[in-house]
């Protein structure tokens, strides 16, 4: 009954990584290698998942699931816990459904569209363009998250209560636009994602993707 988390440290497969070990699922994890540098990477990750991107979680029964907002609905479901996702009758469900999927849905593909401009745009100088059209796009949710949380009052995201949100905030702060753009313009999401990567539980996990 082992999940089989495949991941790289400090990439999207930490948002992952974090719940099982909140969890105390039993999972193993298999580096999958760059897959931005790495062809052979990217030929042996889409075999699982034709995306080539992770994280991709094998559950114990061989189904393959990707996407981190669909793999966090399903492990509160099979654990049948609601501490990191608030149930159907709880205040907060509808706001935590909108953020997760508001995160998923727009500030995770600026990622996609800016890692790799060349994938969508050939030319080098309109790619340049083009990517920071993308990375001005990206502060700007983020700004909006950041207004959104602020008017929820904290602690954390949702307001009083800590959710799966928080753990996003602990991964996603130490990614572009860096931490030193969310001290400056956002330090409520960053005191939020410190705040949740500090806890006990998450410790080991914390450590190991972000040092
Ligand atoms: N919608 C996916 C996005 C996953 C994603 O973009 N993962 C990145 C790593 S942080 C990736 O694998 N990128 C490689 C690529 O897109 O080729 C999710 O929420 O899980």
């Amino acid at each position: 009954m082992v999940y089989s988390l495949h991941q790289m440290p400090g990439w999207g497969s930490a948002l992952v990584e974090l719940q099982l070990a909140w969890y105390g699922l039993p999972h193993e994890l298999i580096e999958t290698g760059d897959l931005f540098d790495s062809a052979a990477a990217r030929d042996r990750l889409s075999r699982l998942n034709p995306r080539a991107q992770i994280p991709t979680l094998v559950l114990p029964s061989g189904e393959v699931m990707t996407e981190s907002a669909a793999i966090t609905l399903h492990l509160a479901d099979i654990t049948g816990r609601d501490d990191l996702v608030p149930g159907p009758g709880a205040a907060e469900r509808a706001a935590f459904l909108r953020w997760l999927i508001f995160i998923v849905a727009n500030i995770y593909p600026c990622f996609t569209f800016a890692d790799d401009p060349a994938r969508f745009v050939a030319d080098p100088d309109a790619a340049k363009a083009y990517r920071a059209r993308v990375d001005d796009h990206h502060r700007t949710l983020w700004r909006e998250v950041a207004a959104i949380v602020e008017m929820r009052g904290g602690p954390w995201f949702v307001g009083q209560r800590f959710s799966a949100l928080d753990l996003y905030l602990a991964v996603m702060t130490n990614w572009r636009p860096g931490k030193d753009w969310f001290a400056a313009e956002a330090p409520g999401l960053l005191a939020i994602g410190r705040a949740a990567g500090n806890r006990p539980e998450l410790a080991a996990a914390m450590k190991r993707n972000f040092g």
